[in-house]
């Protein structure tokens, strides 16, 4: 039998948490053959909280569950980490502006990128769900990098729920089955600026443009329904969302170690220089995933609207990079 992956997850006591560890666990994410280990980072007062997910982990006796750690230490939490599920963050109080929401989190980050580039395993897979995740994900691999060991391509953040999003959003204007989508790309920042594109989206061979077919829709239905979707969850559940999360952060990580066989999967990684994003901030593109690396899928047509479009997604980031500069 295989030897089992380490998987650090941060933020393990919280919402996100509590769905995406037991399907870790019970091989929906590396495979239904692959033993995991499981490195549960929380903060100090959470660690009672971590303490009961674990025994209902234990509860569930999953075979694919070869070890348990809880820690409030991340040099702990991410050493030989194969798998890096950065879940944990700070939320934004009342009262508190974007800008504080965006230092706090980068001091969390330089944290953890400083442990990951010391003691994670140097191939480690790195996914960042807590927000600002694209500035988060930047962050821990500026850090990270500082070290020399860890690979810093693969740092990425999670725009996959925007991507699912807006998959059943075109299902259903389309009448099409989910599954019969291919080719959706959402470029850009985790936040409602993102630009889900489906210009180049097939669904048994015809073009879901020319089934939609309306401009106007994409640009005042399409766009703000997934853009503000997560605020719309809220407002519906009281609380934000968390299994659709889970299940994009293993649909992130499943299609990354595993493959997507050819299909295009969104990922939010670090530039290369190409659509004219500068190098190294963390923007959703397409991808193709096989043997366990991504490859950015090129020379895509950029018309006019989704130029505007990827542009002030971009200067949301840049924006974002500037308010963090001091600290990396
Ligand atoms: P919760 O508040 O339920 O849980 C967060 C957990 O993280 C808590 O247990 C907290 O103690 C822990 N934590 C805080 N600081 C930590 C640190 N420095 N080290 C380790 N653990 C720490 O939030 P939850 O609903 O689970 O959401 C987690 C994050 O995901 C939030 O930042 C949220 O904004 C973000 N999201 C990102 C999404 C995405 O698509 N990228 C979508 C869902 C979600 O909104």
């Amino acid at each position: 039998s295989k030897a089992p992956v380490r998987v650090a997850v941060t933020g393990a006591a919280g919402q996100i948490g509590y769905s995406l560890l037991f399907r870790i666990a019970s091989g929906e994410m590396l495979g239904k053959d692959q033993p995991v280990i499981l490195q549960l980072l929380d903060l100090p007062q959470a660690q009672k909280a971590v303490k009961g997910v674990m025994m209902e982990l234990e509860d569930c006796a999953f075979p694919l569950l070869a070890g348990m750690v809880a820690t409030d230490d991340p040099n702990v939490a991410f050493k030989d980490a194969q798998v890096a599920l950065l879940v944990g963050a700070r939320p934004r109080g009342p009262g508190m502006e974007r800008k504080d929401l965006l230092t706090e989190n980068a001091k969390i980050f330089t944290v953890q990128g400083a442990a990951i580039g010391q003691y994670a395993d140097p191939n480690v897979k790195v996914l960042v769900v807590g927000n600002p995740c694209n500035t988060n994900a930047y962050i821990a691999m500026k850090t990270a990098e500082k070290f020399g060991r860890v690979n810093p391509k693969n740092f990425t953040g999670m725009l996959r729920l925007d991507h699912n999003r807006a998959l059943s959003q075109l299902a259903a204007k389309t009448g099409r089955e989910v599954s019969s989508l291919t080719k959706l790309v959402v470029w850009g920042n985790h936040s409602p600026t993102m630009y889900a594109d489906y210009r180049f989206c097939l669904s048994n061979g015809d073009s879901v443009k020319s089934l939609v077919n309306d401009d106007a829709w994409n640009r005042d239905v399409f766009l703000p329904t997934v853009g503000k979707r997560g605020a719309a969850i809220i407002e519906a559940r009281g609380l934000s969302s968390a299994a659709s999360a889970a299940n994009a952060a293993i649909d992130h990580i499943r299609d990354w170690v595993l493959g997507s066989n050819g299909e295009w999967v969104t990922m939010g990684v670090p530039s290369d220089g190409s659509y004219g994003i500068p190098e190294g901030i963390i923007y959703g593109v397409p991808c193709v995933t096989e043997n366990g690396e991504y490859k950015v899928v090129k020379d895509l047509e950029i018309d006019e609207f989704s130029r505007e479009r990827m542009t002030v997604t971009l200067n949301e980031l840049l924006e974002e990079r500037e308010g963090v500069k001091d600290l990396l």
